[in-house]
């Protein structure tokens, strides 16, 4: 039986499936990974100085424009049969599958994923990068959608800068998000970790608490990553190609 089968097979017996999904998710919507030579983000520009809030102070326009563009890559993406059929399985085998996400993209919920738990943020969404001055009043805290158009946006009243709703590097996750993911990584029967290098931590930490608790843990990816050696089984192949033939 090759390993296509033996992971199918695990998955008709396994109760409750958590799937962690990274960058390489996205590649074949047209969304640049973190680390492809040619087309990473990290190829053009350095997350450590722009993900980052210090990056964002130092050059609020240069880090907001990185941003914008990002916005308009992912506007113009569409998702993925890998994310198809993600969607489709959850919808066909409801409350088995929990969907644990490092990627900010919206890509999983376009493609009709519900209750997606996203590590670190989400793109389209804004947030003061400073706590509202109304809000520490005890007031209503200003709303960045109505802040002053600009790049960034500001507030008008006090020049709040308006910042992407991301967790950028040095920040914590967030509490709920990353307890919901430690959970379902230790509470499942089957984890599938799909196109993630697990450099980044401490969602890359996911699978070996997984295996820890018992479950079963394969990586889907065409290269090589950190978390081969704690599967296994490796899938070599795309998002794309391998997420259809093992839900289907
Ligand atoms: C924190 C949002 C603490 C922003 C991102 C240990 C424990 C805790 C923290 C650390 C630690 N060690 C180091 C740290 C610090 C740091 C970290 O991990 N640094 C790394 C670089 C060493 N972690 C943090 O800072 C985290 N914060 O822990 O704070 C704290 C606690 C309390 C109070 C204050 C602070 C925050 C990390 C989140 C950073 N934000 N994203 C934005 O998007 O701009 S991370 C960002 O990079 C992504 O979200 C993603 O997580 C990561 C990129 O990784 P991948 O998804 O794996 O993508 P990559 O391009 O690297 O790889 C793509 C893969 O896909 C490859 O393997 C490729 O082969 C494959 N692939 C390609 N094509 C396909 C494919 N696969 C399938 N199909 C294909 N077609």
């Amino acid at each position: 039986m090759d390993d296509l089968q033996t992971v199918r097979g695990w998955l008709e017996q396994a109760p409750r499936l958590c799937v962690l999904t990274g960058a390489g998710m996205s590649a074949e919507s047209g969304v640049p990974t973190f680390r492809d030579a040619l087309t990473g983000l990290w190829a053009r520009h350095d997350p450590q100085q722009l993900a980052t809030e210090a990056g964002f102070r130092s050059d609020p326009q240069l880090v907001w424009d990185w941003y914008g563009s990002r916005r308009e890559g992912v506007a113009r993406a569409e998702p993925n049969a890998g994310h198809r059929a993600l969607a489709a399985w959850q919808a066909a085998h409801p409350e088995r599958l929990t969907l644990v996400t490092q990627n900010v993209d919206d890509l999983h919920q376009r493609a009709g994923s519900t209750d997606v738990i996203c590590l670190h943020g989400a793109l389209f969404e804004d947030r003061w990068i400073d706590p509202c001055a109304r809000e520490v009043r005890g007031e209503p805290a200003c709303d960045p959608a109505r802040a002053e158009p600009g790049r960034p946006p500001r507030c008008g009243e006090c020049g709040n800068l308006v910042r992407p709703g991301v967790v950028w590097f040095g920040e914590a996750l967030p509490g709920r998000a990353l307890q919901a993911a430690e959970d379902a990584a230790s509470d499942c029967e089957l984890m599938l970790v799909v196109g993630t290098a697990g450099a980044v931590y401490p969602a890359a930490g996911l699978p070996a608490l997984a295996r820890q608790a018992g479950a079963r843990v394969v990586v889907l990816n065409p290269q090589p990553s950190e978390l081969d050696r704690g599967a296994h089984v490796v899938l070599r192949g795309t998002a794309a190609q391998l997420l259809p033939q093992l839900l289907g």
